[in-house]
């Protein structure tokens, strides 16, 4: 373990009955929320999780999940040391042996054919650590087009809109959900998912509390979600069906004037292109687009003019579709043109510690520099979408994927890949998985480098705070001393690094090379970004907040609830909100032409995604306390439907898409719209290490998703609104 100069976990005594224990002052890192924990441990072993009632965001919130980080923690399966291939097998080997044997092969295959034929896939929950900086880091030190991230089957369409709008990416406004007074949710499901890019733990509860402070919530979704039960209106969407939903809005706040133009051309360019695109746009011709009734349209665009303030929030359920960027920039959209961008109770821009909003005006950023070897997708991020991932590792020809880095992703599991990547990993001259399992994916891996479990970890997300409902800083201690041997993963990332960089570096005698690693640990880079950011010393002399005060604090420093910044932050070269770029309205105009197919090629249903509470997209299934119950496999379908073909609750059902079929059980409610079945993705797990996910029962949805089939702008996978059937299985 390289030395982290920085003190080691604060604990405080238990106060509980039980003598040898320690409660340690924990964070949850399975999902953005970051919820706030108390980690019992008794004799080596997690005894009890809790929420921090003291967390300045999560106020004491835990969902299920919380207590699989114990689960994770003393998993008999989770890779705890360095594994390398051996025939069919894996073998330990010592860290120095298999960063100089990784070394050694990256650079040959570079020296054979090039830097363009290596390649990366970073995975999500490489975001809920430091680790992130140092993945993009290694990317960087690959210096390869082939770079791909899980963001490009999640949030890209958001990132895309945000800089066509604002000038940035990194500019996604965030919904003020503990002010607003009435807030309309597309395509997310917070009650179970507790929110992203508006990172709100308990979301239920602050659900709540807008209808107990007299405002409103409606749910736009196909499915009536654990969400849509705790609204006001539920409005089911036909999947795919919120480009139309949101134009014929737009069109009743412009045709009645319900919006105060004159404000909004202040700040704003647009506004005329807008009311053009949308002239014939009225709820009646939206309403069979939308599936959505043309009343409703009215309804909800009046509603949301007349709100003392609103939001507009919209996640993955409209990122993963063709739709997906259009549908986010008319969110962005709606949201400016009543008023509600930039106020407190509407949508706003964080101050977080690390000032990312304001940074981003002076990060270069170059969209389309390149493409991928199809030459169908321009990079974005300086990233290729990762539908493409098969393909550049499988077709022949220059600048074909010859080694691959893959860190905290399962990508077979969690990208439509028409079943190609297994192949495509397993012909890999060389495949590194910095993971601590054998997943669908790592099993290809050439060697499998595993960090510590996140409870041995001490660290402070910078990246979270970007997109939190309110300003805050939190620190995680670690609840056990790592092994002597572990590494984090960002010390994994940077030992990956440096192999790439020219002998003298990459050669150093291993203690320099340990003092220079832990040079740039993540605590000290955090310390340096906290000083040097809004709320720190350098701006704010003795009232700044340090990282001691952080580290200390029993559930972080509250920094504030979300304040105006437009001004401030704003990186468009006009300093104005872009309400309609050209490409854009273009397209938009396009779909709006464009003849309403309904049904495609004799497939009668649309399939959606569903996320469960107990489920963490592909990884958290062989925790036996996250799985059984409702937390199954099944295919979520209308009684009417059922009917038609003749189909009962539980059977066993075939659904079959242009790409391919699995067999899942069938799970009759009339929670689903007609003409919808959901099915969860991160399912199937039969070929892994994971000794108890593999037994049981599901299947792989993205095997039913076409790779083809994406958003226009961004090639995010387009998920939600596959057509498929369903018959019975055998
Ligand atoms: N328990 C749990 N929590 C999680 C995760 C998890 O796997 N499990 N994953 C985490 C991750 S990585 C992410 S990105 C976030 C995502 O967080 P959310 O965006 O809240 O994710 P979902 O629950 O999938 O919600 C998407 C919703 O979109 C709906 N939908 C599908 N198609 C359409 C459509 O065409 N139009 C509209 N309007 N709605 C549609 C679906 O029915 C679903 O209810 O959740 C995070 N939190
Ligand atoms: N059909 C369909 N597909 C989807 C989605 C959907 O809604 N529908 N949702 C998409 C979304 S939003 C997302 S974000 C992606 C996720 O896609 P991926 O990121 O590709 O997959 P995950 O299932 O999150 O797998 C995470 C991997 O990281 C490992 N891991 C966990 N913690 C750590 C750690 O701290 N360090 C390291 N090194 N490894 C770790 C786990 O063992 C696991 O192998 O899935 C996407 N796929
Ligand atoms: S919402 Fe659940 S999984 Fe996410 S951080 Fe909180 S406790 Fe963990
Ligand atoms: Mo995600």
């Amino acid at each position: 373990m390289t030395a982290i100069d920085v003190p080691l976990t604060t604990s405080r005594p238990d106060s509980g009955p039980s003598r040898g224990s320690t409660t340690h002052i924990s964070q949850c890192t399975l999902c953005e929320a970051h919820c706030g924990l108390h980690v019992t441990v008794t004799d080596g072993q997690v005894t009890r999780i809790e929420g921090n009632p003291d967390d300045v965001l999560s106020h004491g919130y835990i969902c299920p999940k919380a207590t699989a980080m114990g689960g994770l923690h003393h998993d008999p399966d989770r890779v705890r040391t360095p594994l390398r291939r051996v025939g069919d097998r894996f073998e330990p080997i010592g860290w120095d042996a298999a960063f100089a044997e990784i070394g050694q092969r990256l650079r040959a295959v570079r020296a054979r054919t090039g830097t363009n034929s290596l390649g990366m896939y970073l995975g999500n929950p490489a975001a809920h650590s430091s680790g992130a900086a140092y993945g993009f880091l290694l990317s960087r030190a690959l210096r390869t087009p082939n770079f791909f991230t899980a963001s490009s089957i999640d949030q890209m369409p958001h990132e895309f809109a945000a800089w066509k709008v604002f000038g940035s990416n990194a500019l996604i406004p965030v919904t003020d959900i503990d002010r607003t007074q009435r807030l309309v949710i597309l395509g997310a499901n917070p009650a179970v998912s507790n929110g992203s890019l508006s990172i709100m733990p308990g979301a239920k509860r602050r659900i709540r509390a807008i209808r107990e402070r007299g405002g409103t919530v409606v749910v736009v979704d196909p499915r009536r979600t654990e969400t849509a039960r705790l609204a006001d209106q539920h409005v089911a969407v036909r999947p795919g069906g919120d480009l139309f939903l949101l134009l014929g809005m737009l069109h009743v706040l412009l045709a009645e004037k319900l919006c105060d133009t004159r404000a909004i051309a202040a700040q704003t360019t647009g506004i005329a292109e807008l009311a053009d695109l949308i002239a014939d746009a009225t709820p009646e011709a939206m309403a069979p687009r939308a599936g959505v009734s043309a009343e409703t349209i009215r309804t909800l665009a009046r509603e949301h003019a007349a709100a003392e303030s609103a939001a507009i929030y919209a996640r993955i359920g409209i990122c993963q579709q063709p739709t997906g960027t259009l549908v986010s920039w008319l969110v962005m959209v709606l949201n400016t043109v009543t008023g509600n961008l930039d106020r407190a109770g509407g949508t706003m821009f964080t101050t977080p510690v690390a000032d990312v909003p304001r940074l981003a005006k002076r990060i270069p950023f170059r969209p389309g520099r390149y493409t991928d070897r199809s030459g169908r997708y321009g990079s974005f991020r300086s990233e290729l979408p990762a539908v493409v991932m098969a393909d550049e590792i499988l077709s022949p020809g220059p600048g074909q994927i010859r080694a691959m880095i893959t860190y905290a992703g399962n990508p077979v599991s969690s990208i439509p890949q028409r079943g190609r990547l297994d192949e495509a990993l397993a012909s890999l001259d060389l495949y590194v998985a910095v993971d601590m399992y054998v997943t669908e994916t790592t099993r290809h891996a050439d060697f499998i480098l595993p960090p510590v479990s996140p409870l041995e970890r001490d660290d402070v997300s910078l990246l979270t705070p970007v997109f939190q409902v309110r300003n805050t800083v939190r620190y995680q201690h670690r609840s056990f001393d790592p092994p002597s041997s572990g590494l984090e993963d960002w010390e994994i990332l940077t030992r990956l690094a440096l192999e790439l960089l020219p002998r003298p570096l990459r050669s150093l005698p291993g203690p320099l090379r340990s003092r220079l690693v832990s040079a740039i640990n993540p605590l000290r880079l955090a310390a340096l970004a906290v000083a040097t950011g809004p709320h720190g010393r350098l701006r704010k002399g003795r009232n700044g907040i340090t990282m001691r005060q952080i580290r200390s604090s029993p559930g972080g420093v509250d920094l504030g609830p979300l304040r105006p910044r437009l001004r401030e932050v704003i990186a468009t070269e006009d300093r104005r909100v872009h309400l309609a770029p050209t490409e854009f309205v273009a397209a938009a105009r396009a779909h709006l032409r464009d003849a309403d197919r309904g049904v495609s090629d004799g497939y009668d249903l649309q399939l959606i995604g569903r996320r469960q509470l107990r489920s963490n997209n592909s990884w958290l299934h062989n925790v036996p306390s996250m799985t059984g119950g409702s937390n199954r496999c099944t295919a979520l379908m209308h009684p009417d439907d059922a009917a038609s073909r003749g189909l009962v609750d539980g059977d066993t059902v075939c659904v079959s898409s242009a790409v391919g079929s699995i067999e899942v059980p069938l799970d009759i409610t009339t929670d689903i719209r007609p003409g919808t079945i959901a099915i969860p993705h991160g399912w199937g797990h039969r070929d892994t290490g994971w000794r108890h996910a593999r037994t049981l029962a599901g299947a792989n949805v993205n095997a039913l998703h076409d790779p083809d089939l994406v958003d226009a702008f961004t090639g995010t996978a387009a998920v939600n609104g596959t057509w498929v059937s369903v018959t019975p299985a055998g």
